[in-house]
């Protein structure tokens, strides 16, 4: 009896060190909130590479910025801080330009037109990052961005002086033109940089102004639909050679599903955001014309400025895109 039992325990020792050696948990840092699609999205995706995998490698997503904020999470992924993260790319068009080629003003501004320039432009963004040291896994578009402010806007020349949230290259670009005053603020901060007085205006999504109930501090949002930005999933590219071919296929068939699944989530919350913002008290309503002009003008010289920096790459983009 005591012979049978110690040979279980043996056994049952054996078992769980060979799981421990197999099994492996990558923690997840996403910068939005979890009520976000793409957390949610992020989740789904999550839970499918656990699923797939039979918990041979098991997901856990950390939204909200709890784990590394916005800022932080590529660095930490390349570093091997962490083997996989979720950023939105155009906050490191300083690093490459090509991570903020969904960001030039007005060159397209609906889901369709922005899917066609994804088409071409993901490979190019895709090679980018494994400059990094990253391996790309699947990125969703944010709704079409818009103007949000504390008072009623007619012309760029009233944006003049006022405190402008950015949280990317662009945004903090077109603040400059326009004369704003350019402050970096993550989603995950924005309520307070309201609250506070730290910005009155920002460019965004419907999606972030009803994610952070921005109606409590602010009063328009002009749809102007400048550019649809998109959250990337990235791994890090030394803890990807390493996974075995069946979780690597886990993975990319996950990857796939979330990206599909998250397209057709974006454009759900677009109208359902847009109802909340007005249910909220805000005035949502057409740029007057002058205000479109002036923004689609300061739009001209940024996509020239992107054009001259992004080089032979994001000349290839643009041209294969405008001549479709
Ligand atoms: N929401 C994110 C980026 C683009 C968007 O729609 C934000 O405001 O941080």
């Amino acid at each position: 009896m005591k012979k049978l039992s110690a040979f279980l325990s043996a056994t049952a020792l054996t078992a769980v060190a060979g799981t421990a050696a197999q099994a492996e948990t990558w923690d997840m840092p996403m910068a939005y909130a979890a009520s976000n699609f793409h957390s949610e999205i992020g989740a789904q995706f999550a839970a499918c590479v656990t699923d797939a995998t039979g918990g041979d490698l098991e997901i856990v997503t950390h939204p909200s910025g709890s784990l590394y904020g916005g800022a932080e999470i590529k660095r930490a992924v390349q570093t091997g801080q962490v083997n996989i993260g979720e950023r939105l790319l155009s906050a490191h068009q300083n690093e490459n330009p090509l991570y903020g080629v969904d960001s030039i003003p007005f060159l397209v501004s609906s889901f369709d037109e922005h899917e066609k320039l994804w088409d071409i432009a993901e490979p190019y963004v895709s090679d980018a990052l494994a400059e990094d040291s990253l391996h790309y896994l699947y990125s969703v578009p944010w709704p079409p961005q818009g103007l949000y402010s504390d008072r009623p806007i007619e012309s760029v020349e009233e944006l003049e002086g006022i405190k402008f949230r950015s949280y990317s290259t662009a945004t903090a670009r077109m603040a400059e033109l326009t004369g704003m005053l350019p402050v970096q603020v993550e989603a995950a901060e924005l309520s307070q940089a309201l609250a506070t007085g730290v910005a009155e205006a920002f460019i965004s999504s419907g999606a972030t102004g009803y994610d952070r109930k921005v109606w409590e501090q602010l009063s328009h949002f002009y749809p102007v639909d400048a550019w649809l930005p998109r959250n990337a999933v990235f791994v890090n590219a030394d803890a990807w050679a390493d996974l075995p071919d069946g979780t690597r296929t886990a993975l990319n068939d996950c990857a796939d599903k979330a990206a599909e699944d998250g397209l057709a989530a974006s454009k759900e919350y677009t109208e359902f955001t847009l109802n909340g913002l007005k249910e909220g008290g805000m005035t949502v309503e057409p740029a007057s014309d002058a205000l479109m002009n002036g923004l689609k003008e300061i739009g001209e010289t940024m996509t020239a400025e992107w054009l001259e920096t992004a080089g032979e790459d994001g000349k290839a983009i643009v041209e294969e895109y405008r001549a479709q």
